[in-house]
């Protein structure tokens, strides 16, 4: 019983791309957004949504669906039960609790350890194939979590990390510099959060490298207007907090970019958070962190090799131990 009356001899359907199916765990800003740029940008052929709270879950699901005439074809599924899952090519994590008043980042980090434990087992039982994205904050802390709750190799478990903080930097510097954002390559790398560290030594835009263009110029770049910069991409996060009580669009388009690389391939190079131990000198212990990684369809491919300063590897070390620190104190 369909719709259509077959009509005989006509040609076998040509040969579709790929199925793919993409999970988002927990809807609230971040997930939401995530969802709605990868309908747009008609990344999946089916979305699955999952959270702890049946009707938010649910509204937001119907509210998707009723926009179906409007959107690319994309078959939309929520349920608080796992299964929902079964069969993702990529599982998106952005379920987190909220921090209480007076809560320690201590206490809050364990709390969402727990949450992980409640979530990383089944998505791994439904999906064994499947890639991890976590963006869940402290993310660099949280990817390791997943890491070790999956038992999935390393290159199949990816944090968002500094890809957003990257992206915001690139906005800084346009801004600065007058010119278009995707126009400029820029990475921060490290830690998402506070003690993440700006490349400056391979900014380039348009393939002219920033610094050594100015200083041929002779336009010095005070150490402070560079400080300023990456200082404002790191308060930038809190600002948006405060104003609006949430992030949520930038963050949507960067994993939807992720994605993009991910599931169709692209190879793409992207500041994200990967198994660190090894890179750039970094020992000590299994420690996830932001890294110029290249990504397809495996996961991570690859770390790229960028020159650092020795400056930038210090700061990078530091970052490691900030990270590795807060780890101990888990007990996983
Ligand atoms: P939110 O709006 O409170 O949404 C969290 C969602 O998680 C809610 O809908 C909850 O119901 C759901 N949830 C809670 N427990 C569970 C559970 N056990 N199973 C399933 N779902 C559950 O938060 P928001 O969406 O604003 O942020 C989500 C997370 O993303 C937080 O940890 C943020 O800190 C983090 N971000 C990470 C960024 C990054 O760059 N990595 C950027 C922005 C936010």
């Amino acid at each position: 019983q369909t719709f259509f009356r077959s009509i005989s001899n006509t040609a076998p359907p040509s040969p579709t791309k790929r199925h793919t199916k993409i999970s988002v765990i927990g809807v609230g800003n971040v997930g939401m957004a995530i969802a709605q740029t990868i309908l747009t940008q008609d990344l999946a052929d089916e979305l699955a949504l999952v959270d702890a709270k049946s009707d938010k879950l649910r509204g937001e699901m119907l509210d998707l669906q009723h926009a179906a005439a409007f959107l690319p074809r994309t078959k939309i599924d929520a349920s608080i039960d796992y299964s929902v899952t079964a069969g993702s090519d990529l599982c998106i994590v952005t379920a987190g609790a909220r921090q209480n008043p007076g809560e320690s980042r201590l206490n809050l980090l364990q709390r969402n350890v727990a949450l992980f434990k409640s979530i990383v087992p089944p998505l791994v039982k439904y999906s064994p194939e499947t890639i991890l994205l976590i963006v869940s904050n402290p993310v660099d802390v949280l990817t390791y979590v997943a890491w070790k709750l999956s038992g999935f190799p390393a290159n199949r478990v990816i944090g968002s990390g500094t890809n957003l903080d990257s992206s915001r930097f690139r906005f800084l510097i346009a801004d600065h510099l007058d010119v278009n954002a995707q126009d400029v390559q820029a990475y921060i790398v490290g830690e998402h959060g506070d003690s993440s560290v700006a490349l400056w030594s391979g900014i380039s835009v348009g393939g002219v490298p920033v610094l050594s263009f100015l200083e041929r110029q002779q336009i010095a770049l005070e150490k402070e207007t560079l400080e300023k910069i990456h200082k404002e991409v790191v308060q930038c996060a809190y600002e948006v907090i405060g104003l609006k009580g949430y992030t949520s669009w930038a963050i949507g388009y960067s994993v939807a970019n992720l994605a993009r690389t991910i599931l169709r391939d692209q190879r793409r190079i992207h500041p994200v958070s990967v198994l660190a131990k090894g890179f750039y000198g970094i020992d000590g212990g299994d420690v996830f962190l932001s890294l110029p990684a290249q990504l397809g369809r495996s996961g991570v491919l690859g770390v790229t090799n960028v020159h650092l300063t020795d400056e930038e590897t210090q700061q990078l070390k530091n970052s490691a131990k900030t990270i590795l620190e807060v780890q101990c104190q888990l007990g996983i």
